[in-house]
């Protein structure tokens, strides 16, 4: 569900669509959360890594010496940013689903001469302000918050052109979903983009493992404390009694899949409790977090065919670490 919000009136974030929703909605979560929880394999979705203090920590991250996603991309931006725009073209309509900050999308608004920009997040209060400051930085650009997940369909305000649309998404997102979610994912934005709409997508490469572990586990701690927030998130959503003292982080590369894996391991045993249940975890077991895929080119190149996308063109760093890549609807 999503919920189209004119941004100056934006409340808390995820307002239900209904009454009947304001109670479907929590109880909905409380089933996800808790059942991942209770698996076999216990996990939680990354999803819930951004609120207030996991979005500030992202941030935070953002800016690390060792995590080169962010700077690799930015600096590819800056350096073909000519020939991006040339293949995108100017006057669009740019949608930036997961806008977060929305730092992104004002340099590329500015570039692009850009009509409207629309930023969707989940975590609506971070998004107000982020909008807040590009209508300040771009008054020419009709700047609107939507407050919603792509991932479970989004309606755009009914004013938003259809066309000359561009899905811009940033920061190798896509890498946090597995390839049948990603596929999906793109398929969804192939829909947003319209006929004659376009994708302009950032995605992480593969590269050594001591490179990519180290990305996802600084030597400050930062990922460790953004990884162990999720169990404070969490803590308010069902009521959990988490410690998140008691887990450690861990950032394993899993070769055969390609994917960067978090995992928050017990460090000794003990029962967690929730409103409505609970689980004992032994030392040592995990809690998995997330996958961060790394997706080698020709095969993100297939994907975003098979998701309905043709002619795609993609800029890439000397090293070979980070693609920005822009795909026709
Ligand atoms: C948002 N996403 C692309 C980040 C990533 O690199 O997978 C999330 C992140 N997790 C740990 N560090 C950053």
């Amino acid at each position: 569900m999503s919920v189209a919000i004119p941004s100056r009136q934006l409340p808390g974030a995820q307002l239900p669509a209904s009454p009947a929703a304001l109670h479907l909605q929590p109880l909905a979560r409380w089933r996800e959360i808790t059942g991942a929880l209770l698996a076999p394999q216990a996990s939680i979705s990354p999803k819930y890594f951004y609120d207030q203090r996991g979005s500030e920590l992202f941030e935070a991250i953002t800016r690390l010496p060792e995590y080169y996603l962010t700077r690799t991309e930015r600096a590819l931006m800056r350096r073909h940013g000519g020939a991006i725009a040339e293949a995108v073209g100017t006057g669009r309509v740019v949608i930036e689903p997961g806008a977060g900050s929305c730092v992104k999308a004002q340099a590329l608004c500015r570039r692009l001469r850009a009509t409207h920009f629309v930023g969707v997040d989940i975590s609506a209060d971070y998004l107000r302000g982020a909008i807040e400051r590009l209508r300040m930085a771009l008054p020419g650009v009709d700047a609107r918050a939507v407050a919603g997940d792509i991932t479970a369909g989004l309606q755009l305000p009914p004013d938003i052109p259809r066309q000359r649309r561009l899905v811009f998404y940033p920061g190798s997102s896509i890498g946090n979903f597995d390839p049948l979610q990603a596929l999906a994912l793109l398929v969804q934005m192939r829909a947003l983009a319209l006929e004659g709409g376009a994708l302009l997508i950032g995605i992480d490469l593969p590269k050594d493992r001591a490179m990519l572990e180290a990305a996802y586990d600084d030597a400050a701690g930062v990922t460790a404390a953004f990884n162990r927030n999720v169990l404070v998130h969490l803590n308010r959503l069902i009521g959990s009694d988490f410690d998140p003292r008691q887990w450690q982080h861990l950032a394993l590369f899993n070769q055969a899949a390609s994917r960067i894996e978090m995992h928050l391991q017990a460090r000794a045993a003990q029962r967690v409790r929730w409103t409505g249940g609970g689980r004992d975890f032994a030392a040592g077991e995990r809690i998995h977090t997330e996958n961060s895929y790394k997706h080698p080119l020709p095969a993100f190149t297939a994907l975003l065919r098979q998701a309905g996308f043709a002619s795609v063109q993609s800029w890439t760093d000397a090293r070979g670490w980070y693609a920005v890549v822009h795909a026709r609807a």
